[in-house]
């Protein structure tokens, strides 16, 4: 092998030794730089007799071309593994399941108190809401409570640390009547001195408070309670609008209810209301589901309106028992534990 060729040789090796470009441009210096080994031949060429420079010349050049192309070559394997090493970091596989925003959904009392609000509202009834911090009349003297009787005590009622006009600590609501009676207070005064006044009919859903925690209390739990006051309301539309609603709620007709007479100082007389499913895991036992009655004549007059014309029902029940009833729950602490495991079985 001749000199020339040794010379591709080494440099076809040493370009391919070169694995970063850096290496690669210090490589082609040594061959075809200022000083590098092409240069040096063709310097050597003037001590050549002139008929030997021709062909001497013509294979240096030879050479220098084969030498360039090696680089040419060399220099596009290297940009194309780069681009290749590039390319791996950042491959995107899009047969990848994608990463799924976790559902959001209704509370399970929420969504019981949803149903109970749009049957009511399918009934004729208004849905109100109001203040959770109360005053000491709406909370209780409006609704007929002695002065003295137990559920105003610290025992049962959650007082909050400020006083009303009347120097009363004001406390968060153990009931929702006190909305009941401001709605009906609107009601009366939109239609005083009018001959006619449309029937109050308005159920009060929300939070209610009272100083109790067991496996089937809280110190926070939901009522709704409804009010209808007319001039010709009775126990029977109480009895008709209840029965319609619970089958209705729990979807089934299998179902019976009865009243027991019981006692509140806001109505009188007054009744439990227990049902019966007739079909189901609960059947059989009769299960109390609310409190009721007759609204007792100095509530209806608290609420601005003469009991010798206006007359009708009340009743409360617990939005919590309805939702433990309806979606088979035995314990109502899992409602307020927060433990998705159990929030998203109702999704
Ligand atoms: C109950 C039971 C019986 C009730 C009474 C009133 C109002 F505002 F008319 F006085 N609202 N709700 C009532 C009656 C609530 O809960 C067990």
């Amino acid at each position: 092998m001749n000199e020339l060729d040794t010379l591709v040789d080494n440099a076809r090796a040493a370009f391919a030794n070169a694995t970063a470009p850096a290496d690669l441009e210090n490589a082609k210096a040594q061959f075809l730089g200022k000083s590098g080994r092409i240069t040096e031949l063709m310097k050597g060429m003037a001590q050549l007799p002139v008929d030997e420079k021709k062909s001497r010349g013509a294979a240096i050049n030879v050479a220098k071309q084969a030498i360039e192309a090696a680089l040419t070559e060399r220099r596009q394997q290297l940009a194309d593994a780069e681009l290749d090493v590039q390319l791996r970091a950042e491959a995107l596989d899009v047969t990848l399941p994608g990463r799924r925003r976790a559902g959001g959904g209704l509370h399970p009392v929420a969504r019981a108190q949803e149903r109970i609000e749009a049957i009511f509202a399918s009934m004729g009834f208004d849905v109100a809401d109001g203040p959770e911090i109360e005053t000491d009349w709406y909370s209780f003297t409006s609704l007929n409570n002695p002065p003295n009787h137990p559920a105003r005590s610290m025992q049962d009622t959650f007082y909050v640390d400020m006083k009303d006009e009347e120097g009363l600590l004001f406390n968060l609501r153990p009931h929702t009547s006190p909305m009941q009676v401001r709605y009906a207070q609107a009601h009366a005064k939109k239609y005083a001195g009018q001959e006619h006044m449309p029937d109050i009919r308005v159920i009060a859903p929300g939070r209610t408070y009272r100083v109790d925690s067991d496996a089937t209390h809280s110190p926070m739990f939901h009522q709704v309670e409804g009010l209808w006051i007319g001039e010709n309301v009775s126990f029977k539309d109480l009895k008709v609008m209840y029965l319609d609603f619970v089958r209705t709620f729990f979807e089934t007709d299998a179902l019976k209810l009865r009243f027991r007479p019981s006692y509140f100082p806001f109505t009188e007389p007054s009744a439990e209301i227990d049902i019966m499913f007739e079909q189901g895991p609960l059947a059989g036992r009769w299960l109390e589901v609310s409190g009721s009655g007759q609204v007792h004549p100095q509530v209806v007059r608290n609420m601005g309106l003469d009991p010798e014309r206006y007359i009708g029902f009340a009743f409360g029940s617990g939005i919590d028992r309805l939702a433990m009833l309806r979606y088979g729950v035995n314990d109502l602490r899992l409602f307020f534990d927060g433990d998705l495991r159990f929030l998203s079985q109702f999704q």
